[in-house]
């Protein structure tokens, strides 16, 4: 079957299971274009806590399809393949986290949105990249956990006056940027501007022009006079900003900014989802009590925020 024939089937298959189908930035550029709605985990959250579909298929990883259950959880959602998972995410594990709240037991417990259903559960409030200084700055606790990415950690720390302990994770892909790359590009291109992801490391981040979110960096070369632009974070992003901007350049930080797991979802295996109703993600109902907390509470707190990370 060609890609046409598969857009076709998936239309219609869609309509059938009455179904919506939410990509993240970060997936394949064929995947974005069919999804109804593309954006950051905190975008894709919202849009399934909103919708009136019966199914939601989520081209994404399997925390995000995961706080698409927390959030509408009389909802089925399907993730196409059930390997797609996040390795940030995986850096901690519940036992870690019970652990290290022991040794910490006056402290807040943030955890960054790229964590699982039970790290949500066992955290006072959660964040996502874009706002994760309005998160911290919330709480009147002095000491916050924050867990799991070092590099949101120390990032978020410099805009803070709260003793910020973190775990020691971080996403491999965004953290294999180095401040060699940021020299070796702005060589290479010198009338560029450089954005960058807070998931990098603290090297890097130094010497952006400006550090944002997904959502930040899309807002960021939107409204930027600069024609070239590079990107540090995931390639998939290169997709939304070309399409919106059609007289600007990108360029990506370095060819390593490719996360394998947000590329394992085909059109193939979207079709198979929706005709299979595969892969169902679930969430225990304690789980869920718990983890809805921490995420409307952040919710919350976004109503309000300054919104200083963009
Ligand atoms: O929150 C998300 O979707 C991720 C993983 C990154 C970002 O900044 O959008």
């Amino acid at each position: 079957m060609n890609t046409s024939e598969l857009r076709t089937e998936i239309t219609a298959l869609k309509e059938k299971e009455n179904a919506i189908i939410l990509a993240h930035y970060y997936q394949l550029d064929e995947v974005q274009e069919i999804a109804d709605y593309t954006g950051d985990s905190f975008g894709l959250s919202e849009q399934a806590a909103s919708t009136e579909a019966d199914v939601i298929v989520f081209c994404g990883v399997k925390f995000m399809a995961e706080s698409a259950c927390i959030l509408s959880p009389q909802k089925t959602v399907l993730l196409p393949e059930q390997e797609a998972g996040c390795p940030l995410a995986d850096e901690i594990s519940p036992e870690d986290l019970v652990a290290l709240k022991k040794n910490y037991p006056e402290a807040a417990v943030v955890c960054y949105v790229n964590s699982s259903a039970e790290i949500k559960a066992l955290s006072d409030i959660c964040c996502t990249s874009s706002n994760a200084i309005d998160v911290v700055n919330s709480l009147d606790e002095k000491q916050v956990l924050f867990v799991p990415d070092r590099n949101l950690a120390s990032y978020v720390a410099g805009y803070t006056d709260k003793e910020i302990i973190a775990w020691d994770g971080c996403c491999p892909t965004h953290d294999a940027m180095t401040a060699g790359d940021v020299h070796r590009i702005r060589r290479t291109h010198p009338d560029c501007v450089v954005t960058v992801h807070p998931e990098c490391r603290p090297e890097v981040t130094a010497l952006a022009d400006h550090v944002g979110s997904t959502a930040g960096i899309i807002k960021y070369a939107r409204e930027t006079p600069a024609k070239k632009i590079v990107i540090g974070t995931e390639k998939g992003t290169l997709y939304q900003l070309k399409k919106e901007n059609p007289g600007k350049e990108f360029y990506l930080l370095s060819d390593k900014l490719v996360c394998p797991t947000m590329k394992v979802i085909s059109l193939e295996k979207l079709r198979n989802s929706l005709k299979n109703k595969m892969h169902r993600v679930t969430v225990v109902e304690s789980v869920i009590e718990k983890a809805n907390l921490a995420l409307n509470r952040m919710l919350e707190v976004t109503r309000q925020g300054s919104g200083k990370l963009g």
